[in-house]
């Protein structure tokens, strides 16, 4: 059995050749987004055994994501082939600078992923794993994903911990109403929860982590996240009910570009849970595994190599016996 099951939509995106507003740029390179993807790739690198379950088309896009997934290492078997509906791509302007407006074009409406529903994704094989991650991003492709995420964060006896991460896209959304009610529904589901202080700012109307926590006391652990402020959270005590409240600050690190840090966040944070660490040294190595992210133009570190064999100890020079 896998240790973590990720569940979600990836796409093929294009990154920029260069910044500026997306009516200025020239050219594209090939990259694969996708939040849960992302994560999955960062914690298969890390060295646990994880499953992506997605939709893709039976297309050259489709065959590129499943390719580049699992050259992570990651167990793609759970990935459906949809020949009737093509694989998501999108494009969007260099993630730069803080609060900047960034533009990102989605085409990914009717596409395989957005198919996905709780009729062709059995409950048992998203919940096979330790732990199940999902984010805010799929309630937002289609009724059918929405019932999907909801079945599997709804509180059921023997299921894995289900992590949530917010993941705010407002383009996704009929409107913001309706993200904020499902948003916080869902999240109320997971046992652990990862928001940004700005998205719940956006998305929930919640301003600061206690507030956010007051809003959302349901799960045994929320991480909110004030990028380069570090990282707040708030883990329930099993025996007093209480929360125990941990800050830890990020690294400085020049900024590439945001996308994917918050995905490579999570990834290490339960990286390090799977390994048993304490709440301070998950939300330390998730602030190191996005460094890694912000350095880079993609969502994604670049995949370790190969393992390499420790070098056998050199042999002992002759004569000095
Ligand atoms: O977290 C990065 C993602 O935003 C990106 O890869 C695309 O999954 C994506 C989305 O839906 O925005």
């Amino acid at each position: 059995a896998p240790d973590v099951v990720c569940l979600g939509e990836s796409m093929v995106a294009f990154l920029p050749s260069r910044p500026g507003r997306l009516a200025d740029v020239p050219a594209f390179t090939r990259a694969v987004g996708g939040a849960e993807s992302n994560t999955a790739c960062a914690l298969a690198a890390a060295g646990h055994r994880v499953r992506w379950i997605s939709r893709v088309g039976a297309d050259g896009f489709g065959d590129h994501l499943v390719a580049a997934v699992a050259a992570y290492g990651v167990d793609v078997s759970g990935v459906r082939r949809d020949p009737h509906r093509p694989t998501g791509v999108y494009f969007r302007t260099a993630a730069d600078r803080a609060g900047a407006a960034h533009e990102v074009v989605y085409h990914r409406a009717g596409s395989a992923a957005s198919a996905m529903s709780p009729r062709n994704i059995p409950y048992e094989e998203a919940t096979a794993g330790r732990v199940l991650h999902l984010t805010g991003i799929t309630p937002a492709l289609s009724p059918g994903c929405r019932d999907l995420v909801a079945a599997l964060t709804a509180r059921r006896p023997g299921r894995p911990l289900v992590s949530f991460d917010l993941n705010h896209r407002p383009s996704l959304w009929p409107d913001p109403a309706t993200a904020r009610r499902v948003l916080l529904e869902l999240a109320r589901g997971a046992d652990l929860v990862f928001a940004g202080e700005d998205e719940a700012a956006d998305a929930l109307d919640l301003h600061g982590p206690d507030a956010v926590r007051e809003a959302l006391p349901e799960p045994a652990v929320l991480v909110v996240k004030a990028g380069a402020a570090g990282a707040t959270a708030f883990a329930r005590e099993a025996v007093t009910g209480h929360d125990v409240r941990v800050r830890v600050p990020a690294p400085r690190v020049e900024v590439v570009s945001y996308a994917g840090a918050g995905d490579a966040f999570a990834a290490g944070y339960l990286d390090a849970a799977l390994r048993g660490l304490p709440l301070a040294a998950r939300l330390a190595h998730g602030h190191r595994a996005a460094a890694a992210v912000l350095a880079v133009p993609g969502d994604l570190a670049p995949p370790p190599g190969p393992a390499v064999p420790v070098p056998a100890p050199a042999p002992p020079v002759a004569g000095t016996g």
